[in-house]
């Protein structure tokens, strides 16, 4: 039996809608074979979501932790590569934190890989017609953050829980403000059951890997 945490966002920058947290209502009442699966809602705050995040991890123990995030703008479903340890928000969060051009921890390393299997899911992905791309830029915002913040915890504690990300595009119905408001008829989406279906393969590519990708 293998456990799974998973995470969402709520809703920021003036939106009413964050897709992760719908695409977890809908993942929440799935049945994986074989594995325990945890849904963690988290508010878009750089602090206590990287707090609330490790905590339950302290709790649950998962063997692997995928977080989810909005990315809007982009087309395709996108694992991200990589988390690196810089703050520089565009933007103000949710508690209206705004940290700038900062290590997210002093002293720590550049970067980390996400262990997570990202080239098997964007080729289940594709293999389902579900746009995915692998992504090089998780951005430098509270999603790069928390995925951060999760590896380094790993790493430190030498926890062999497997973590990564994937950030997903909008929802049609968070676009129509959107493309008024940028005059722009072309901001992405990509339909609820379609990110459903794809979260759902990429949770199922997770479970059946067994040990860290070779690199790391
Ligand atoms: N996306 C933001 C934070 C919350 C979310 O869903 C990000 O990419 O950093």
């Amino acid at each position: 039996m293998k456990k799974l945490l998973l995470t969402a966002f709520e809703p920021f920058a003036g939106q009413q809608i964050n897709p992760t947290l719908e695409i977890v209502k809908d993942i929440r009442a799935m049945a994986f074979a074989n594995a325990q699966l945890e849904v963690l809602e988290l508010p878009v705050a750089c602090f206590d979501a990287v707090e609330l995040t490790i905590h339950r991890m302290g709790e649950f123990k998962p063997d692997i932790i995928l977080m989810l995030g909005e990315a809007g703008g982009r087309a395709s479903i996108h694992p991200e590569r990589v988390a690196i340890n810089m703050d520089d928000f565009n933007i103000p969060d949710n508690t209206g934190h705004q940290l700038k051009g900062k290590p997210i921890i002093d002293g720590a390393p550049v970067g980390y890989f996400s262990s997570l299997p990202i080239n098997e899911i964007v080729d289940q992905l594709k293999q389902a017609h579900i746009p995915a791309e692998i992504s090089n830029t998780a951005g430098l915002y509270v999603c790069n953050r928390l995925f951060y913040s999760v590896m380094h915890f790993i790493a430190k504690n030498d926890l062999p829980t497997l973590a990564g990300f994937i950030h997903v595009p909008y929802l049609h119905e968070q676009t129509l403000s959107l493309n008024v408001e940028r005059h722009s008829p072309d901001v992405p989406w990509l339909a609820r059951e379609v990110m459903v279906a794809g979260i759902k393969i990429a949770i199922e590519v997770c479970l059946r890997q067994d040990s860290r990708p070779q690199f790391i």
